[in-house]
């Protein structure tokens, strides 16, 4: 989009000063990112980001979900005296309406925050990454428990994985690309373990698994760490809602133990690194371990391999649509990538055991030391 156009936009937000400069910034494959630099010296940046309201129909719902979880968050950390909470949690900007988005004329939405200076993301992360953002995803978790509000589902049934699947069946009743038939041995196998990964559904109906506030996007690159390596804070809030604890932690191990990039299409590159889900898991139950049941923590093996199962099946049925949902760069993007993830998924199977092992060993530990 043009520069003087995006300038407009943020003339929209009260910002400190006018737009100089809106530059692209970041990877994100469903809404669009911009940095604004204002005129003058020592003047703050901003981040410009154009929400995707194909994908999150409801932005007031969503703008709102959102604030809650930030101010939530901020009192938490003014409580504990951190100094620097511009860093550790992101802040919107009001437009002129009062809120915390803007609405085009052409029906295009559109929202401000502050610029975290000096804060890197990564696509990979090491085991003293991982252990990090393990500690990071259960405490986000952990300081959303008491949050007074009720969040609305920003995308309704996002991680459900039986919904996921029916949408993949109706896609394939109408085959709406014409790609169906190349794609049907994949669906086949798909289909043996379908009724073994849609066990949270059940679980929940039988009253046995809490639906809490978790983050939802846990993926690697949404994670902002400072020069030293330490977590600043979580980023991309736009899915933060109820769900299974399931949610934060396979979907960071499906981003962080993969031993290769989501899409590449050589599949002999796939696999799952346990050393990553070692370091991860560890952090993960030392700040999660407080709330967590043990319902919960003995599927967590359960949890690694349904993300990657999970997204096989939404890149899967966006392929068959045509490619409407995520941004892709050729044509067999999306097969390409839903390729990957199954074989991800049977690597995480493989290390089911050695899995549990290491969860029982860790909590055992715990229970010993406290
Ligand atoms: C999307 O927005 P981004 O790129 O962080 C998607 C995630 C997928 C991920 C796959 C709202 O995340 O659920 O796991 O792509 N977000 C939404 O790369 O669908
Ligand atoms: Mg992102």
């Amino acid at each position: 989009m043009e520069e003087k156009k995006l300038q407009q936009i943020v003339s929209h937000f009260k910002t400190k000063g006018e737009a100089k400069e809106v530059q692209p910034l970041g990877n994100g494959l469903i809404n669009d990112t911009y940095k604004v630099t204002i005129a003058g010296e020592n003047t703050p940046r901003y981040v410009l980001q154009r929400i995707n309201n194909t994908v999150f129909k409801d932005v007031e719902l969503l703008q709102k979900n959102i604030e809650q979880v930030t101010h939530h968050l901020r009192k938490k950390l003014e409580e504990k005296g951190v100094d620097d909470i511009d860093r550790r949690v992101l802040s919107f900007l009001k437009s002129e309406t009062g809120k915390t988005y803007w609405r085009e004329a052409d029906e295009t939405y559109w929202r401000m925050m502050l610029f975290i200076p000096d804060a890197y993301t990564f696509e990979t992360v090491n085991e003293k990454y991982s252990h990090a953002a393990g500690l990071a995803f259960g405490e986000f978790q952990a300081a959303l428990v008491d949050l007074p509000a009720q969040l609305g589902e920003t995308i309704p049934n996002f991680h459900n994985m039986e919904v996921k699947y029916n949408q993949l069946r109706e896609t394939m009743k109408t085959d709406p690309a014409k790609r169906l038939s190349s794609v049907l041995p994949m669906v086949n196998e798909i289909e043996t373990h379908v009724e073994e990964m849609c066990k949270a559904e059940r679980l929940f109906r039988e009253g046995k698994l809490p639906k809490r506030i978790c983050h939802c996007d846990t993926k690697v690159n949404n994670m902002m760490f400072d020069a030293e390596g330490n977590i600043l804070c979580v980023v991309d809030l736009d899915t933060v809602m109820p769900s299974f604890v399931f949610s934060d932690y396979g979907d960071f191990l499906r981003s962080a133990a993969n031993l290769t990039a989501e899409d590449d299409a050589d599949l002999s590159h796939v696999g799952f690194n346990m050393n990553i889900f070692k370091a991860f898991t560890k952090g993960y139950l030392t700040s999660a371990g407080s709330f967590l049941t043990s319902i919960e923590i003995e599927n967590l093996p359960y949890a690694a391999a349904l993300f990657p199962f999970m997204q096989c099946v939404r890149f899967l049925n966006d392929y068959l649509c045509g490619d409407v949902y995520w941004k892709i760069k050729y044509p067999e993007h999306n097969l390409d990538r839903a390729r990957n993830q199954f074989q991800l998924f049977k690597s995480v199977c493989e290390h089911a055991e050695e899995m549990s092992h290491f969860i029982e060993e860790c909590t055992a530990n715990k229970e010993k030391a406290s």
